[in-house]
Formats: structure tokens, sequence, C-alpha cells
């Protein structure tokens, strides 16, 4: 990857996010491939470090069929979370903050003993010491919400703001709960947890193999977002959206209404 401007490219990214403007794709004509994009999203991220904010959470991308093929990109990816996106449970945003923010239903674990560089994966209920259900209001910087492989990396897959429900401990099995998009009052999306590569369980493994390719270690204390189970919706002015988990309960999130004070 010789040439690429990491920094410039995350620093249209950025500027992209910071002013609700949607740019093209970059990958295509910068050459940038997945390692080159992840180094992106780090710069893309570092930047929200260098102004105060911490991270506190990994987000895994396209961990279901419905999600692959609502964007057209077949592989899993991971990005970062920080304290400035999570969004309090029942708390409001302001679509104008974003290009073209759609929301889409979670489910949050809670991280606990994550396993040391070169350890073997302990057991599940080891590294995770709660469950959540959750929603993710994603926003592609590209135009039309079309990007490439590359491009959805180092555009920090797409990540916005989150909202995670309450926390419960994690049940027996987790493989098969009914997972439900409601916008206002009507479902928008049905699913199941199954959707997230078989069992969402699967995806902490996945997200300690990727992040781990690039030197990136999950902490304790840690969110981390399994990837959406449906397709996501787009987020309308004054919408109020719940995303229901069997078992675990409701996580939900409004949209300020046009004109109304946030
Ligand atoms: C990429 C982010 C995908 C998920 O849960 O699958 C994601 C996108 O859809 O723009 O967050
Ligand atoms: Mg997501």
């Amino acid at each position: 990857m010789i040439g690429v401007d990491t920094a410039g490219i995350a620093a249209k990214l950025g500027e992209a996010a910071d002013t609700a403007t949607a740019i093209g794709q970059l990958a295509a004509e910068t050459g940038l491939d997945v390692d080159g994009a992840y180094a992106v999203q780090t710069a893309l991220v570092q930047r929200r470090l260098d102004r105060g904010e911490r991270l506190v959470g990994l987000k895994m991308g396209l961990t279901s069929r419905a999600k692959m093929a609502q964007v057209g990109v077949d592989e899993v990816i991971w990005g970062r979370l920080t304290d400035v996106m999570r969004v309090p449970d029942g708390g409001t945003v302001d679509v104008a903050d974003f290009i073209h923010p759609r929301v889409e239903p979670e489910v949050a674990f809670l991280l606990d003993r994550v396993p040391e560089p070169g350890e073997p994966v302990g057991s599940f209920a080891d590294a995770v010491r709660a469950v959540a259900p959750a929603i993710e209001l994603i926003d592609s910087r590209y135009a039309n919400f079309t990007f490439s492989l590359p491009d959805v990396i180092a555009d920090n897959t797409s990540a916005g703001v989150f909202t995670i429900g309450p926390w419960s401990p994690v049940p027996d099995g987790l493989d098969n709960l009914g997972v439900l998009l409601e916008v206002d009052g009507r479902i928008a999306q049905v699913g199941s947890t199954a959707a997230i590569l078989g069992d969402p369980r699967r995806a902490l493994d996945e997200g300690l193999r990727l992040a781990g390719r690039h030197g990136v270690r999950l902490r304790s204390g840690w969110v981390f977002l399994a990837g959406a189970a449906t397709a996501a919706v787009p987020l309308r002015p004054g919408a109020h959206v719940r995303a229901v988990v069997e078992k675990l309960g409701v996580a939900s999130l409004r949209a300020a209404s046009p004109g109304a004070a946030s």
C-alpha cells in the first residue's frame, strides 16, 4: 500500500461526518485495500480521541445475510465505538446531525474478561458479563449509502450512534431469540438472533480474531455490538424506534420532530 494517503482519506471521512455531508467513494481511486482501510479507520477514530472522546467498545458489521444483501458487501467487518456515540436508552437524536441515518436492531454484550493475545478464547460466559437489546444508528458517509468493502471499513463501518437497553445476565440460549424493529408502534423488521452468524456468540469470536489481526484488543467493560439481525430502516424526523429482543427486552430511541428544540 505504498502511496495511500491514510491521513488525507481519514480527514475527508471525518469532515463528511462532522458536517453531515455525503462524499464519493474513495477506495477505488486511491487503491485502498482492506488493510489500508483499517489503517484509515484507526486514523479516523484517532481524530475523535484527539478531541477527547474515549474508546468504549467494538461493533461488528455484516454478520447477517440480511445486512450483507442490503449493502451488497459480503464480508464480516468491525469498527470502533466511542463514549460520544452512545445515546441513553430512550434518548433523542436529531436527524439533521446525520446524512441519511438508518436504524437497526442489535444485541449488545458487556465484556468482562477478554483473553490476552495468544490465550485461547475461554467460554462465552467468562468473557461476557451481561447482554442487552440495542439500537445502532448507522450513517454511511458515502453518497446513496453505497460503498465497497474497503470504503465501509475506512468509514468506521458506518458507525453513527448507539443505544443500549437494560442489561441482563447472559441467558441460557442466545441463538434463537426473536428480534423486532418497531417504528412508531409498527413492525418494520422481524428477525432472529440466529441470523447473526448462526449464534451471536460467534460474533465475539470473530471480533476477537479480526480485530486481533490489526493489533486491537477488546477490553473489560467495553460494549460489543454483535451486528444487526435484520436490514436497517431509514430514520425519519419524529420517529420513535424500539428494538425488541426476546428474553432481553427493549431499547428505544427517538428522532426529534422537525422544528422541535432538541
Ligand atoms: C455497514 C455497517 C453494518 C451491521 O450491524 O451489520 C452494521 C452498513 O450497513 O452501512 O453495523
Ligand atoms: Mg450495526
